[in-house]
């Protein structure tokens, strides 16, 4: 008998329901072609799975619509990017999850919940690069490209909350010089992680494999020998439009997605040697119970 629950809000505004529309689509929902008719028009977002919770009790709910996701911090991350108001960021509820409450819209919230049980025995690092330290070893050989993978890198770092002089850029002559300085940097205890990045193009380097071997195993010799985590931006590629492609192009930005890595690697090192240290928060109302600060 029953077939289906469909929660509607009504936006204010084209501008408003054309930044909801983005908001929903970039999260990865399922979403529906724009049905219009003379006074108005909409558009759905599907979910796998919907219920009805009734809820008793005194507490204030956070919000009325609750979507669990599989990622919060990915969704957090992405909220951020599209510049969502957040009305509280990821903390731990007392029911075994943990929720953001965001409110893209005045009026509009909607909560995104992760189930910690889920993920039962398995630890994976966040996104937060709050209080993180990275260094940044940059290849000068094919700046034109590697330049566009240190842009991606900031990016990434600055978007998920490391702050501009918590990174240091450093300089080396070529790709073969990158291990050696990554080494150097690590030594120095100081930065949390190394981010690698260069850009190795077959038809233009002789040796390329010697080269691209030596790269790669010194990178993640490094890493090993300093127990400071290394990500690996180094391009490998057979020319030079494949690189384009994968230094912001076609094919994302390997310079962003070696620092997230980078990011994550942190956390989850933090994790794993215990130092981690998270916010509670009391139910569905989002209000904070222990004033600890959550280090991710
Ligand atoms: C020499 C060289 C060549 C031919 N090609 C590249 C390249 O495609 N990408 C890169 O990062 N570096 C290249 N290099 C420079 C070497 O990495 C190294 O900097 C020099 O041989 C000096 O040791």
């Amino acid at each position: 008998m029953i077939k289906g629950i469909t929660t509607i809000r009504q936006t204010s505004d084209a501008k408003e329901y054309a930044f909801l529309v983005s908001i929903f689509a970039a999260l990865g929902f399922e979403q529906s072609e724009e049905w219009q008719n003379g006074r108005s028009r909409g558009k759905y977002f599907r979910a796998p799975a919907g219920k009805l919770e009734l809820v008793g009790g005194k507490e204030k709910l956070a919000a009325d619509i609750w979507i669990e996701v599989s990622d919060l911090d990915t969704v957090s991350v992405l909220l951020k990017k599209q510049k969502a108001r957040l009305v509280s960021d990821i903390a731990e509820s007392d029911w075994d999850s943990r929720f953001l409450v965001v409110e893209p819209a005045q009026g509009i919230r909607f909560a995104f919940w992760q189930n910690n049980k889920v993920k039962e025995g398995a630890i994976e690092g966040g996104l937060n690069a709050e209080g993180m330290r990275f260094a940044i070893v940059v290849a000068r050989w094919n700046s034109f490209i590697t330049e566009r993978l240190l842009q991606g890198s900031m990016d990434a770092l600055r978007r998920s909350g490391c702050a501009s002089e918590h990174i240091k850029v450093v300089r080396v002559p070529g790709s073969f010089e990158i291990p050696s300085q990554a080494r150097t940097l690590a030594g120095t205890r100081k930065y949390d992680a190394i981010i690698t990045l260069g850009c190795l193009i077959r038809g233009e380097t002789t040796h390329y494999e010697h080269i691209a071997t030596e790269v790669t195993r010194g990178i993640g010799q490094s890493a090993q020998e300093t127990g400071v985590p290394h990500t690996y931006g180094v391009l490998t590629c057979e020319n030079l439009e494949q690189a384009l492609d994968r230094a912001g192009l076609k094919a994302g930005n390997k310079g962003f997605e070696a620092a997230v890595s980078a990011i994550e690697m942190v956390s989850l090192k933090r994790k794993t040697a215990g130092r981690s240290g998270t916010s509670s928060v009391s139910s569905r109302t989002g209000k904070k119970t222990a004033a600890r600060k959550k280090r991710r």
